[in-house]
């Protein structure tokens, strides 16, 4: 076992899996391009303390209708599933059949200066034990974890690989922060777009 898959089993409180290579070179490369092209990126601002600022990064908000989402202070209505992202949703089903998705945010952080800060995917609408599958597509960046409040736990870092999947349920986000730090200097390829897929709750949810 790796050192990475060994600290994720160690955690307190966290239920997370970790799948290097969910995605073969080929697809990767050709799903990458998709996305880039067919998702409907935007650079949105954030205010803080009263002053604007753009977010270090661009996003797309894509989903099932009425699968509106609240991030960085604004509301998002869904745009459509694009064919790369339905096909991804197809997989993770197929992966795993209680895997079932509303909706995924997409992140392109465009090179090492993008970057997103600590925060948990917490949000009322996720509902109290979100189960969030999380697709990583290009440049290597690191994924850190800390606990809330206990300090005797070292911070976790995973190098999210292009073509990783990392699945976070359970009560990984009650205890848990993570953040994608910036890493200047990186090398080629330096673009990376995550997808976290997620279920609005009481938005088109599955009866079986
Ligand atoms: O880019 C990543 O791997 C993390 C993205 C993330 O945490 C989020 O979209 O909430
Ligand atoms: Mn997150």
């Amino acid at each position: 076992m790796s050192d990475e898959m060994e600290a994720l089993e160690s955690m307190s409180g966290a239920s997370i899996r970790y799948i290097p290579d969910f995605l073969d070179d080929a697809d990767q490369h050709r799903i990458h391009q998709q996305l880039r092209e067919q998702m409907q990126w935007s650079q949105q601002h954030v205010t803080v303390f009263g002053k604007r600022h753009l977010i270090p990064r661009l996003e797309a908000w894509h989903g099932d209708r009425g699968a509106c989402y609240r991030y960085s202070g604004t509301d998002h209505p869904p745009h459509p599933w694009t064919e790369a992202l339905d096909e991804l949703r197809s997989r993770l089903k197929n992966f795993r059949r209680d895997l079932h998705f509303n909706s995924v945010l997409g992140n392109c952080y465009r090179n090492g200066d993008d970057a997103m800060g600590w925060h948990s995917d917490d949000e009322p609408e996720l509902g109290p034990e979100p189960c969030i599958a999380s697709i990583s597509l290009g440049a290597v960046r690191d994924f850190r974890m800390k606990h809330r409040s206990r300090k005797d736990l070292e911070p976790v870092k995973i190098a999210l690989q292009s073509g990783s999947l990392l699945i976070m349920e359970g009560e990984t986000q009650q205890h848990w922060r993570h953040s994608i730090p910036r890493r200047r200097g990186l090398n080629a390829p330096t673009e990376r777009i995550n997808l976290t897929f997620r279920t609005i709750q009481g938005v088109n949810e599955p009866t079986d």
